[in-house]
């Protein structure tokens, strides 16, 4: 395990850009305080952070995007990690402590590559570290890791979570304590491959008039380290009631599902990918179904998207990347954002600095 290493954070808003300068008036009104154009981590390059609260402090828990040699392919080989780090910080604008390695992919038995997003639960005293890997055969599976820290460092399950696959796991802790974990995204992340939770790899995605393909959710068992039930598909539906079409690219769901709950009502946020969107989507169920709302965050610098929401001492906040120290697709850097709700239980959409001089968003589909 590395030391410890604290590292200064500029104070949220003190770095803060204006947005586009194309942006119309409407966009303004619409954009909440401007985040600051400082990422939270510069001594590596972090990304897809999993916020959440505990022993009173924040924690991160990020993929490690490392240059492994990959140039950009369509696959998303090029995100290549091998490690976790995890951080915490006792406010948002203060210093962040990187408690160095927290889960390495020789440790995890049954992991050939890719440590891609993962999240954290506690429960029962324990510490768990959920997070995608390909398997020996190249496929994507969920396997959880344990701790007695939420810093780590965590000791792999021997196998992948059964009835899981593909990527991106969010753990939602509702108000009566289950716990349900949200997976799936589609492309690189093999989610068409998995039709009725079977893996059939001639599968094809669907048509653009059809029903996009569905992220799913399952409730965990009281221990976090199996599944209660079969995983089932997430329904996100327009605001006619009928479900987003695949064709629908720029708010249908893509990736990196997170669950929420404000004021009641659960709130499933994601990326939509090619279109490089957080949107989101609020219904009565941690099932869903959810209805698409509107667009969380605009795009950032590079191609991918991924967040969380956190409430933190009374306030709520959206963890994201961008590319912004490397300008190169897969060495992300961790950001954050303050978030604000209206009266109607609608997020005021975030604006992220510096969208002018993204040098990468154009450049190749790394999930495709
Ligand atoms: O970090 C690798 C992948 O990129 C994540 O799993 C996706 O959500 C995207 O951010």
């Amino acid at each position: 395990m590395s030391p410890l290493k604290t590292v200064p954070l500029l104070c949220l808003g003190l770095l803060a850009t204006t947005g586009s300068a194309a942006a119309t008036a409407a966009d303004v009104a619409a954009i909440s305080r401007p985040p600051a154009a400082t990422p939270l981590v510069a001594h590596l390059y972090t990304a897809d952070p999993a916020a959440h609260v505990f022993e009173g402090k924040l924690y991160l828990y990020p993929s490690h995007d490392i240059d492994a040699g990959i140039t950009d392919r369509t696959d998303g080989n090029h995100y290549a990690m091998r490690d976790y780090h995890v951080f915490s910080m006792d406010d948002v604008g203060g210093p962040v402590t990187d408690h160095g390695v927290a889960l390495e992919l020789a440790a995890v038995p049954w992991a050939s590559r890719q440590l891609w997003a993962p999240d954290a639960a506690y429960a029962n005293g324990i510490y768990h570290l959920f997070f995608p890997a390909r398997d020996r055969d190249g496929l994507f599976r969920i396997g959880v890791a344990t701790s007695r820290s939420p810093s780590g460092p965590f000791r792999a399950r021997p196998e992948p979570i059964a009835g899981t696959y593909s990527i991106d796991p969010a753990v939602y802790e509702d108000d009566d304590g289950a716990f349900y974990l949200y997976f799936g995204g589609i492309q690189g992340g093999q989610l068409s491959q998995w039709p009725g939770n079977c893996h059939d790899s001639t599968a094809s995605p669907p048509l653009a008039d059809a029903p996009a393909t569905a992220p799913r959710v399952a409730r965990l068992r009281a221990d976090l380290l199996e599944l209660a039930e079969p995983a089932r598909e997430i329904l996100i539906l327009d605001e006619a009631g009928v479900p987003l079409r695949a064709g629908d690219q720029a708010r249908r769901f893509f990736e990196g599902c997170w669950v929420h709950k404000y004021r009641g009502t659960y709130y499933l946020t994601y990326s939509t990918g090619g279109t490089h969107l957080l949107c989101y989507a609020t219904g009565s169920s941690p099932y869903g179904p959810f209805t698409y709302r509107g667009m969380l965050l605009k795009p950032v610098l590079g191609w991918t998207t991924h967040g969380s929401i956190v409430n933190h001492k009374g306030r709520w906040y959206l963890f994201y990347h961008d590319t912004r120290l490397s300008g190169r697709n897969n060495l992300r850097n961790v950001m954050v954002a303050e978030l604000q709700y209206e009266a109607d239980g609608s997020i005021r959409t975030v604006e992220p600095p510096g969208i002018d001089a993204s040098p990468a968003a154009t450049g190749p589909q790394p999930h495709q």
